[in-house]
């Protein structure tokens, strides 16, 4: 007899998939069926899928909420971005990368700035926080039990799933360790950083009561043009500071990069539109627009 179960993939290593039983909670070890495999699909962390309990096989894969390639992960509510102020040093194209894509997948993004200890960068909070974004500053090394940051972290991710993105050496072991008193390996201070270094090699969810949080390979700045993929004429919709603006322009198709009476372009001259938001804007555009060209060659 073979019993069916319903379960979400924690874990996906070397061919095996660690499934969270939905009632018992208990773990079991799969494989997935061969049919995926030609149905060009895999089972993929956060995978909510039904398996076989006797001989541990994936037969079914539900709908999923979402879907991101790097790294590989689906149904994501949240994702979390760790942004150092030095090693590496912050780069503001991966932020509004990483926040194009959550507006795009219906995601929603919170920024972290780490390393505050070592040199205080208060701008890029700033630009964040006015676009209503969620933001938290880690001030103190090593964290000292901060539980105002503690609260306000569990207050966003209840009864939700995380994704922890960002450079390698950002911190983001490090901060799933100290908010969630769990021991994942970081990088020794001794070595160098901001290199692309990566001291945690896949992804692997973690839970912590209602919290389900996955920590991740981090990238390093120059392969973020890889991680973006969407309509190039729906980029200018993922800068949600564009959208009082947007329908003001005099072509109706404008795509903000170099038209004639583009309310955008006036709006980043009179100060309205952050300029480095703007310029990132034009970054990504130009980036997917390069990829196209390649992909239809
Ligand atoms: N001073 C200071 N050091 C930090 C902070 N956060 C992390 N670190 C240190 O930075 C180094 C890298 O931290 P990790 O947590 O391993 O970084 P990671 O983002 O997980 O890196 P990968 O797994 O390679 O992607 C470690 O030596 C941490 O101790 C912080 O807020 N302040
Ligand atoms: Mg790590
Ligand atoms: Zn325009």
């Amino acid at each position: 007899m073979n019993i069916k179960k319903n379960g979400m993939i924690l874990k996906a290593l070397s061919g095996f998939y660690y499934i969270e039983e939905d009632k018992t909670k208990d773990i079991f070890e799969c494989k997935a069926r061969g049919l995926f495999r030609n149905q060009k699909t895999e089972p993929m962390v956060g995978d909510v899928v039904e398996f076989n309990i006797d001989d541990k096989i994936i037969i079914n894969i539900l709908k999923r909420k979402n879907v991101m390639m790097r790294p590989s992960m689906s149904n994501i509510d949240n994702i979390i971005l760790l942004i150092s102020s030095c090693e590496p040093s912050p780069n503001s194209l991966i932020i509004d990368t990483i926040i194009s894509i959550c507006e795009y997948k219906n995601i929603n993004p919170i920024l972290i700035f780490t390393k505050q200890d070592i040199v205080k960068i208060d701008s890029y909070y700033q630009i964040y926080k006015k676009l209503g974004y969620k933001v938290i500053n880690i001030n103190s090394y090593p964290y000292n039990n901060d539980n105002y940051i503690k609260q306000e972290v569990f207050t966003e991710l209840s009864n939700s799933l995380t994704l922890i993105m960002g450079n390698s050496g950002s911190g983001k072991s490090t901060f799933i360790n100290n908010i969630f008193n769990i021991n994942i390996k970081t990088a020794n201070i001794s070595q160098k950083l901001g290199r692309g270094k990566h001291t945690t090699t896949h992804i692997e969810l973690y839970k912590f009561n209602d919290i389900y949080i996955a920590d991740s390979p981090g990238f390093s700045t120059l392969d973020i043009s890889k991680y973006i993929n969407i309509d190039l004429l729906y980029i200018q919709h993922t800068f949600i500071d564009f959208n009082e603006y947007i329908d003001k322009c005099k072509f109706s198709n404008c795509s903000h990069i170099k038209e004639s009476n583009c309310n955008i372009i006036d709006n980043v001259t009179k100060g309205n539109i952050s300029k480095i938001r703007y310029n990132n804007y034009t970054n990504i555009y130009n980036t997917i627009k390069e990829n196209n060209k390649n992909t239809y060659k």
